[in-house]
């Protein structure tokens, strides 16, 4: 009888080095071939430009290949004690790096029943390499990036954003990533925080930072990263000039402005009723709302109502009666926040609006309420979980910390010890292209 033999297949970039593999794994074998879902492949690598029903297309086609499966882990768990491969091939180039303990758990659950592991020597393919890049690029172009929000949170209910005020930060929002119990974690958006960014100039949160200057900020970021941008639109100003930041946005390549319903000197909603600040009526509110719509001329440009009930203490009701009201304007999401430790009202409005509401997705920004886990929040009903202030409030006391023992020592050797990233690792940090 002929052996059982599984690989598994991440790429949708395919070259005859995979081809090869393909023809030698068959050779041991009946093959069956895993295909990484979409959402493994878009936390793990990049946003796939094939679909994984496509790509199990495309697996069926190639010769030697007998079964095409979906592998929706990057973990091999589940398929193997599903099929009991009597052999398991990969390319040996897992062996280090963020795949080993991967590698490691496939050789376990082999050993179990003494399946065994054949490695094929990793070929480099320079054209691949070339090809990977070119998508790389294509995933920043404005057209591309600006749906994918609308995509990602389709494909996984629940999508995280990172704040990002910089190249620098942008690049941290891009590449972070960590490997936990088989899976890869990565942030799948990023979010321009008013907040954060009138911080890292060094002014405060009331819309003084003009939109000229916010547009370059989002420039920076763009310029070196691909994943989507969700821009935080303070109040969105008149609805006049509302309608040109919508345009001004969808041709970055910006995903989703979000709006909040105050209106006159908008100040940081974390500051609650200790400030004076008006929210907007309803009716004007959904005037700008509908202006903005009008205005946009792509379909997967997305435009977020954010109500601000909770933080100003007018109640529930008032914040779900402005939620159906803002999504019946046209509203393609709704953002409701609140500077409670506990997320009792947060989950209450959740649960109130899915009951009549089902799809609208619902953003939350958990800097306050930030016990919850992001699976609760999936259980719960939010779509977007947006850590809006993070990389600012660890960042800038470091420095000042950097700072003052400058001071302290009247020389830098402490602080070089004590803080700083060896200078090798901060020149190799940002790889010329
Ligand atoms: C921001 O990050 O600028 C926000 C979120 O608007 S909050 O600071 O919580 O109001
Ligand atoms: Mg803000």
């Amino acid at each position: 009888m002929s052996k059982k033999v599984f690989l598994s297949m991440s790429t949708d970039v395919i070259h005859g080095g995979h081809i090869n593999i393909i023809k030698r794994a068959s050779e041991l074998g009946e093959l069956t071939v895993g295909v990484l879902s979409d959402e493994v492949v878009a936390s793990y690598k990049r946003f796939p430009v094939l679909s994984c029903d496509e790509r199990m297309k495309i697996a069926r086609a190639i010769t030697g290949v007998k079964n095409v499966i979906r592998q929706d882990s990057l973990s091999y768990r589940t398929i193997i004690d599903a099929i009991k491969p009597d052999i398991v091939v990969h390319g040996d180039d897992w062996k280090t790096g963020f795949q080993e303990p991967i590698r490691n758990e496939v050789i376990n659950l082999l050993n179990e029943y003494g399946g065994e592991l054949v490695e094929f020597p990793y070929t480099i393919n320079e054209e691949f390499d070339q090809i990977e890049a070119s998508v790389r690029e294509q995933l920043s172009m404005p057209d591309i990036r600006r749906g994918r929000l609308k995509k990602l949170i389709g494909m996984k209910g629940t999508i995280t954003a990172l704040e990002a005020h910089s190249g620098i930060t942008g690049l941290i929002a891009e590449k972070t990533a960590v490997l936990q119990d088989g899976k890869t974690y990565q942030f799948d958006a990023m979010w321009v925080s008013s907040l954060c960014d009138s911080t890292a100039k060094g002014k405060p949160d009331i819309e003084l930072v003009d939109m000229t200057s916010r547009f370059k900020t989002i420039d920076d970021i763009m310029e070196v990263t691909t994943k989507p941008v969700i821009f935080d639109g303070d109040t969105g100003g008149l609805a006049e000039h509302f309608i040109y930041t919508v345009r001004s946005l969808e041709r970055m390549g910006v995903s989703m402005v979000i709006i909040e319903d105050k209106t006159g000197l908008k100040k940081n909603s974390l500051f609650g009723t200790d400030v004076s600040q008006t929210q907007d009526t309803v009716e004007n509110f959904c005037y700008k709302i509908r202006a903005g719509k009008k205005a946009q001329k792509t379909k997967d440009f997305m435009i977020c109502a954010r109500i601000e009930s909770l933080i100003l203490e007018r109640g529930m009701d008032d914040a779900l009666m402005r939620a159906f009201a803002f999504v019946e304007a046209g509203a393609d999401a709704i953002m409701i926040h609140s500077r409670k430790k506990d997320p009792s009202e947060i989950i209450e409005f959740i649960k109130s609006f899915r009951a009549n509401d089902k799809i609208t997705p619902i953003v939350i920004v958990p800097t306050s309420f930030n016990s919850v886990t992001e699976d609760e929040w999936k259980a719960i009903g939010a779509n977007v979980i947006i850590y809006a202030n993070q990389l600012t409030r660890s960042g800038f006391p470091a420095m000042q910390s950097a700072a003052k023992m400058i001071l302290e020592n009247h020389r830098a050797k402490e602080c070089d010890e004590a803080l700083c990233m060896p200078i090798k690792d901060i020149i190799t940090l940002i790889p010329e292209e």
